[in-house]
């Protein structure tokens, strides 16, 4: 099964992640996004959005972190790591939602700006890392984890980019409950970090 990734990219990072807590071996493409080698073939027929990371297993072909967390659950974690019930699969879906969006437009865009250069609204994407940290801060103060009171894809989609978060300028010092369940997702089994989190 192969993985086009970027060894910095925390999108790329939660499936290497979930990868290694269900022990499946990827093979990794390296991607030189700096250069644009993904607006260019292979890259770009796998992905018209030219982005990254691309899963390809056998004649399945994804993009989207979120969808390809889903697929390795469904065909290879167990229902364990995305369950089977409809308020189940809900309750992690909404977590999957939340790291594409105020994930992703909060301290994902923070560090595309400071770390990458990449002229975005820094204002704005501090005001929506303040936003959802304090929802988890609340959230972890009451759970151990993000859904069904066990690990789940929720932690891979959400971890990594929470877990980079210094990297844009955003401190985790005021959420104690954030940090102690970042504590428990680098305790599991199996457990890889990246540059930039330990
Ligand atoms: N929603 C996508 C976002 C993917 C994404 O933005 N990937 C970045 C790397 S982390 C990328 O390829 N950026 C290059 C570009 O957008 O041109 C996901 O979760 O996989």
């Amino acid at each position: 099964m192969k993985l086009y990734d970027l060894e910095l990219s925390g999108n790329c990072y939660k499936v290497r992640l979930f990868a290694a807590l269900i022990g499946i071996k990827l093979e990794l493409v390296p991607v030189d996004i700096p250069g644009g080698a993904h607006k260019r073939t292979p890259v770009i027929e796998l992905n018209p959005l030219g982005q990254l990371p691309v899963l390809v297993d056998d004649d399945v072909v994804l993009r989207d972190s979120q969808a390809i967390l889903v697929y390795l659950a469904r065909r290879y974690g167990g229902n364990q790591w995305w369950p089977d019930g409809a308020a189940q699969q809900a309750e992690v879906m909404q977590w999957l939602s939340t790291a594409a969006n105020e994930v992703q437009h909060g301290p994902n865009t923070a560090r595309l700006i400071d770390k990458f250069g990449i002229p975005l609204n820094k204002e704005q994407a501090l005001a929506v890392s303040a936003l959802l940290l304090s929802l988890l801060e609340q959230h972890l103060n009451q759970h151990q984890w993000l859904a069904l009171g066990r690990p789940t894809i929720a932690e891979c989609a959400v971890f990594p980019y929470v877990a980079l978060a210094w990297e844009g300028g955003v401190t985790l010092d005021p959420y104690p409950a954030v940090r102690a369940w970042m504590g428990r997702i680098k305790a599991l089994p199996g457990y890889v970090g990246m540059s930039g989190i330990a």
